[in-house]
């Protein structure tokens, strides 16, 4: 009886090992920085946007894609290793330069992108083949399920709003000057 339970314990235990799905963390193999080296995933208007990483090709010419990280209709991109081709997602790259890896597979900060736009956006480095395969850098997953985010002028309200604030303070102290007169 003892035995009987033990193994329907185990059985348990090993389908629900088999059913829990397998998150994989891990870390991207290639991320973004500012001018100054500072590691990110958020940049300002107009901000020049670095990247440092290290690749399975060794003194290797990628082909970097900036690729917008929704679509159109705000259906968000799905990477998928093996399957994802540049042609699919042609209409979402905004940008393209080429990095070159030193003989162990690192990509020394470089300069990728000077023209930021707002929006979202994944890094797609291609080893020539164009489809998304192991041996490419993909920067996606970090904020919002994108690599980078670009903000827009939307985020000037905060400032916006403090100078209302300001002027309605001035209007309050004016008018009983105003009154006093
Ligand atoms: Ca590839």
């Amino acid at each position: 009886m003892r035995k009987l339970t033990l193994i329907s314990l185990t059985i348990l235990l090993l389908s629900l090992t088999l059913a829990t799905p397998i998150f994989a963390e891990q870390e991207d193999n290639i991320e973004t920085y500012n001018s100054e080296g500072v590691r990110t995933d958020e940049f300002s208007l107009g901000d020049a946007v670095y990247l440092k990483g290290k690749l399975t090709l060794k003194n290797w010419n990628y082909t970097v894609y900036i690729v917008k990280h929704f679509y159109d209709d705000g259906t968000p991109l799905v990477w998928k290793n093996g399957t994802t081709k540049l042609t699919d997602i042609k209409e979402l790259v905004v940008y393209s330069t080429t990095v070159t890896t030193d003989k162990y597979g690192n990509i020394p900060l470089t300069n990728i992108w000077d023209c930021t736009i707002p929006g979202y956006y994944d890094i797609f480095v291609d080893n020539g083949n164009g489809v998304y395969g192991p041996n490419d850098g993909l920067d996606s997953f970090d904020v919002k399920g994108a690599g980078l985010f670009v903000i827009s002028e939307t985020y000037l309200g905060p400032i916006a709003m403090l100078l209302a604030c300001f002027t309605a303070v001035l209007l309050k102290y004016r008018r009983p000057l105003s009154l006093r007169g």
